[in-house]
C-alpha cells in the first residue's frame, strides 16, 4: 500500500466526492428494494456495541442472552417460542445454513424449489454441491404442488417453499408442501426472508393470507431477515430451526478462543454482535404494535398504488398482491425501456421478465407513488411519442 496519511478531513471529503452519486435507502426514490433505512435508534445501538464480537461467545455473554431473547421472540411471531437459530449475515447465509444442515443430516444431495427462487439459493446449492430440481409455479405464480411431488425421488432430502417471494412477494402453498414433506419424510425449509416480518401482522390486521410458519408441523427451518422489513442495519439475517437437535451436524466446537470453549451453527466464525444488539432493540422499542402499524401504513399505501395503477389503461398490477410488494406490467410499451427511462429520472427501480417490482416499504409513502405515477405518465407519453 504506498498512501501517505491524510488528515480525517481530507480522507471524509474524499469518500463524500466518491460516493455522491451513491443512492440512500433513506429517499423516497429508491422504490425497489427489500432493505430499508434503519431506524435511528438502530443506529446508535449499533455504534455503540460495534467492537462485539459473539463468534467468541463467552466473551460477550450478555450479546449471547440478548441472541437467545431475540430468537425465541422471533420463534414467537413464528409460532415456535422453542425454536432455535441465529441473527445471521443475511437471507443468503440464513438459506444455506438450513440447506447445509439437511444435507449433513441426510447424506443425500437434491434440493426442490420452485423457479421463483431467490438465487442465494442457487449459489448454496453450487457450494453444498446440490442438485436443484426446479418446479415450475403456477398461473398465480405460486409452486405447483402436483409437480413437486414428481419431482422427489431417493435422493431428494429437502423442499425450499417461499413466503414472500423476491419478484411478486407471492407465497407458496406451505400447509400443501408441510403434508408432502411429512409423507416423504423431508425437510422443509421455508424462505420467509422478507415475508417474515409482514405476514404475522397482515393475519393480525384480518387479511385473508395463508400460513406460512411453525404451526404447520412438516416446517423445519425459517429465513426471516431484520434487515429486510424489520428496520434494522445490514448485516442482520435469521436463521430459525424447529429444534436445535436439526443443527447438531454443522455445529462447529472451538476450545481456544479468549473467552473459553464455544460451538458455533453458523457459517461466519467472528459474528457482529452489534447487529443483534440492534435487533433485540428494535424488537424491544417497536415491540409487536410498532410493527403491525407499520405493515399496516405499508398495506394501506400497497392499496394505493394498485388503485392508481387501475386508473391506467396501458399499466397494471401483474397480480393482486399478496403483500407490500407489486409488479407493474405495461400491455403497450416494452418494459425494459420503462425501467431505463424512469431509472435517468433518477428512480431506483428493480426489473424482473415482465414487470418493475416495487416494495411497498416504511419511506415508500403516498407522496413518493404521485411522484412515481407523475414520473411514469410522462416516460409513457415520450416512449409512444417515439412510436
Ligand atoms: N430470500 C429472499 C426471498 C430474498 O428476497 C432475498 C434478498 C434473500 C433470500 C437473500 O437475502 P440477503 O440479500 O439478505 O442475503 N432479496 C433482495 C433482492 O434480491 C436483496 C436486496 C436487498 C437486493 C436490497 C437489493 C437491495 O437494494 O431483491
Amino acid at each position: 500500500m504506498n498512501r501517505s496519511s491524510l488528515p480525517k478531513n481530507e480522507v471524509l471529503e474524499l469518500i463524500h466526492s466518491t460516493l455522491k452519486h451513491d443512492k440512500s435507502y433513506k429517499n423516497g426514490n429508491v422504490i425497489s428494494t427489500m432493505c430499508t433505512y434503519p431506524d435511528t435508534f438502530a443506529q446508535q445501538l449499533f455504534s455503540t456495541f460495534i467492537d462485539r464480537n459473539i463468534g467468541d461467545a463467552n466473551l460477550f455473554p450478555g450479546v449471547v442472552e440478548l441472541e437467545n431473547e431475540v430468537i425465541s421472540s422471533l420463534g414467537e411471531l413464528l409460532h415456535n417460542p422453542d425454536a432455535y437459530g441465529n441473527i445471521v449475515t443475511g437471507g443468503t447465509e440464513a438459506n444455506f445454513l438450513a440447506l447445509w444442515a439437511y444435507r449433513e443430516l441426510s447424506g443425500k444431495h437434491t434440493i426442490i424449489v420452485p423457479e421463483t427462487a431467490h438465487f442465494s439459493l442457487y449459489k448454496s446449492a453450487n457450494i453444498l454441491n446440490l442438485k436443484t430440481k426446479t418446479v415450475k409455479v403456477t398461473e398465480q405464480r405460486q409452486m405447483d404442488i402436483a409437480e413437486t411431488e414428481k419431482a422427489i425421488d431417493d435422493d431428494t432430502f429437502c423442499i425450499v417453499g417461499i413466503a414472500g417471494t423476491t419478484e411478486l412477494g407471492v407465497i407458496d402453498p406451505i400447509s400443501e408442501l408441510s403434508a408432502l414433506c411429512l409423507k416423504y419424510n423431508l425437510y422443509l425449509h421455508i424462505d420467509a426472508a422478507f415475508g417474515g416480518f409482514v405476514i404475522p401482522f397482515m393475519k393480525d390486521l384480518g387479511y385473508d393470507i395463508i400460513d406460512f410458519d411453525f404451526s404447520l408441523p412438516g416446517v423445519s427451518s425459517i429465513t426471516i431477515d431484520p434487515h429486510k422489513m424489520g428496520l434494522c442495519p445490514i448485516p442482520a439475517g435469521g436463521i430459525l430451526f424447529r429444534n436445535e437437535e436439526l443443527t447438531k451436524k454443522i455445529k462447529w466446537s472451538v476450545s481456544y478462543l479468549s473467552g473459553g470453549h464455544t460451538a458455533q451453527t453458523t457459517f461466519v466464525s467472528s459474528r457482529s454482535g452489534a447487529a443483534v444488539i440492534a435487533v433485540w432493540g428494535m424488537l424491544n422499542y417497536l415491540g409487536y404494535e410498532g410493527y403491525n402499524d407499520i405493515i399496516k401504513r405499508c398495506m394501506h399505501v400497497t392499496d394505493y398504488l394498485v388503485a392508481e395503477l387501475d386508473k391506467f389503461d396501458e399499466l397494471y398490477p401483474i397480480q393482486h398482491p399478496t403483500m407490500n410488494i407489486v409488479g407493474v406490467a405495461s400491455n403497450k410499451s416494452n418494459i425494459v425501456l420503462i425501467a431505463e427511462a424512469m431509472r435517468d429520472k433518477g428512480w431506483a427501480i428493480s426489473l424482473f421478465t415482465e414487470h418493475l417490482r416495487i416494495v411497498l416499504r416504511q419511506s415508500v409513502t403516498k407522496k413518493v407513488i404521485n411522484k412515481f405515477i407523475h414520473d411514469i405518465k410522462e416516460v409513457l407519453t415520450c416512449i409512444q411519442a417515439k412510436i
